[in-house]
């Protein structure tokens, strides 16, 4: 396995190899097997473009022996920093093959993300659009370049005069050593635990499985058609099951980077949308927007909520307005995924966030001491299984921690158990703020803040909020002078080159942070002021 990642221990490979979890089949291969079984139906829709099966594996071919001639070989760690585009799909896809590794960025990072995790991984190559949602990118790619001396090549998709252009990845097919199924494929990124995001190794071999079994459990088939509503190079709608458990069942996908309801019922309409995946404060909008939008949603079957917990008074809206079944997943990109099932009585739907999808998926529910509590009582979830990670890549020191001797993944995550087997998500020890399922980690926010010259200390904690779930509130110790506010952080943060999802969205000004016995930050009693507020 690649240096840098921890494999399973050999007697867990085998079991899952034998049990039939791990297929002996790369990435690439599921394309392929796609492709020569649905060959002509429609694989991918982006707004007018609709791209067939046969057509996608043909540009996959082509992309991938493009990126050979750029450079870019097997084993090589590419940067991704695309929207949900068809080119998107075409270069994960046409990296698998290759059997270099995408890791995964999201299109909200800047520079300081993009330059972590191309040092994290020694990228070689960076890929990213020429311009999104008034941003530019190319800019980004020059600033990456200069401090990151490992990215040799930027890939534009669009126009780009400096850059080679998607547009000219393009060679005859070569054949391509087959990567090992069991070898890593992918990094996603950690949700963070602390300081700046941890990469996630994927194999090809648990990624599959990851998607085709969500794909089994969520009924998917050729008349699937799935919209990708939220960023695509999250782990929800790449793989749980999305665009890759969509790709695998002969279904279509349909990509938009609007998820707003006036857009997305359009589109819904328009493809006949069957299924969709959203964040708990987008489930929540579209309840309420079908009361004055005028749209045929009669197609779409199941509506899968999750990246943050799902309040009941939104689930219980889910079914009468949008007209279809409402599925919760519990999820994180280290692997383990917990889904309500289609049949599930309805109290389980409304008010649990599912089941793991595996019956080699282990949990534990414990207390402090890692001793299982009792049946139903609130505890810290373990887990370990054929597609939850072992180590985040080259983390040893922290890895100490993130995992138990057994090699059991420590979520961060309290949870209860129900008599069903369900869990119920009741809140977090890791020092992250879920910001409507986008996850913020106090630590990285707190070291930007302490930078700023006009504050002597910060603590960041998340606040209650009723359509985000959890707010970012910066408790701000100032020097002499004024403090800075909200937009000033803002700002300040955007300079630093930081993705604009971790501004804080509350300040407070206060003379001293509270301290533990031990002269640490009180984080609890922080919380509880920024509640009782
Ligand atoms: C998904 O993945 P990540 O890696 O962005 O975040 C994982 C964390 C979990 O540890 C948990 O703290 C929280 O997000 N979370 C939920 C939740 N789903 C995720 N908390 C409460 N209720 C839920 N339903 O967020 C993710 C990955 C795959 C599928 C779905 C979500």
């Amino acid at each position: 396995m690649l240096t840098g990642c921890t494999p399973w221990p050999q007697e867990f490979a085998q079991r899952y190899k034998s049990a039939g979890y791990w297929p002996d089949m790369t990435l690439g291969d599921l394309l392929r097997r796609s492709a020569d079984s649905f060959g002509p139906e429609i694989a991918v829709v982006e707004d007018d473009r609709r791209v067939s099966y046969r057509a996608l594996d043909h540009r996959v071919d082509r992309f991938a022996a493009g990126l050979r001639e750029q450079g870019i070989n097997a084993g090589d760690r590419v940067v991704v920093h695309l929207p949900t585009t068809v080119e998107f799909i075409v270069a994960s896809l046409a990296l698998f093959r290759l059997g270099a590794l995408p890791v995964f960025a999201l299109p909200a990072h800047r520079s300081t993300e993009i330059v972590h995790l191309c040092r994290m991984s020694d990228a070689v190559a960076y890929l990213v659009p020429d311009q999104f949602q008034g941003f530019d990118y190319v800019a980004l790619a020059r600033v990456v370049q200069q401090s990151c001396p490992t990215v040799r090549t930027v890939l534009v998709s669009g126009v780009s005069s400096e850059y080679t252009a998607f547009a000219d990845v393009d060679a005859d097919p070569v054949d391509l050593p087959r990567p090992d199924p069991f070898d890593v494929a992918l990094f996603l990124l950690s949700g963070g635990t602390t300081g700046l995001p941890k990469l996630i190794p994927r194999t090809h071999s648990d990624y599959i499985y990851n998607a085709t079994a969500s794909a089994e459990l969520c009924g998917l088939d050729q008349d699937t058609r799935y919209l990708v509503a939220l960023p695509v190079a999250h782990n929800f709608p790449l793989a749980c099951p999305g665009v890759l458990g969509v790709l695998a069942t002969g279904g279509r996908v349909v990509l938009t980077n609007n998820p707003s309801p006036e857009s997305a019922f359009a589109l819904i309409e328009r493809e006949k949308v069957t299924m969709t995946a959203l964040v708990p404060p987008l489930a929540a909008v579209w309840t309420e927007a079908v009361e004055w939008l005028e749209h045929d949603l009669t197609s779409l079957r199941l509506l899968q909520v999750g990246g943050a917990k799902l309040p009941v008074e939104v689930a219980r809206r889910v079914e009468p307005a949008l007209g279809c079944r409402l599925q919760q997943v519990f999820g994180m990109a280290e692997g383990l995924l917990n889904y309500t099932e289609l049949d599930a009585a309805e109290d389980v739907i409304l008010s649990t966030q599912g089941r793991p999808l595996s019956p080699a998926d282990e949990i534990h529910v414990v207390d402090d001491e890692d001793k299982d509590v009792e049946q139903g009582a609130i505890g810290h979830l373990l887990t370990r299984g054929p597609y939850t990670l072992r180590g985040y890549y080259r983390a040893d020191e922290h890895n100490k921690s993130a995992f138990t001797d057994d090699g059991f993944y420590r979520t961060g995550d309290l949870v209860r158990l129900t008599a069903t087997g369900h869990l119920v998500v009741e809140g977090r020890v890791k020092d992250v703020i879920n910001r409507g399922g986008d996850k913020v980690s106090a630590e990285e926010v707190e070291e930007h803040l302490a930078a700023h010259s006009g504050i002597r200390e910060a603590a960041v904690v998340a606040a209650p909020d009723p359509i985000m779930g959890e707010r970012t509130c910066a408790f701000i110790v100032p020097k002499e002078g004024k403090a800075p506010d909200v937009r000033t952080l803002a700002a300040f943060l955007s300079e630093r080159g930081v993705a604009a999802y971790k501004a804080p969205d509350l300040v407070r000004v206060v003379d001293t942070l509270p301290r533990t016995g031990v002269g640490k930050i009180d984080k609890k009693a922080l919380r509880l002021q920024v509640s009782e507020s």
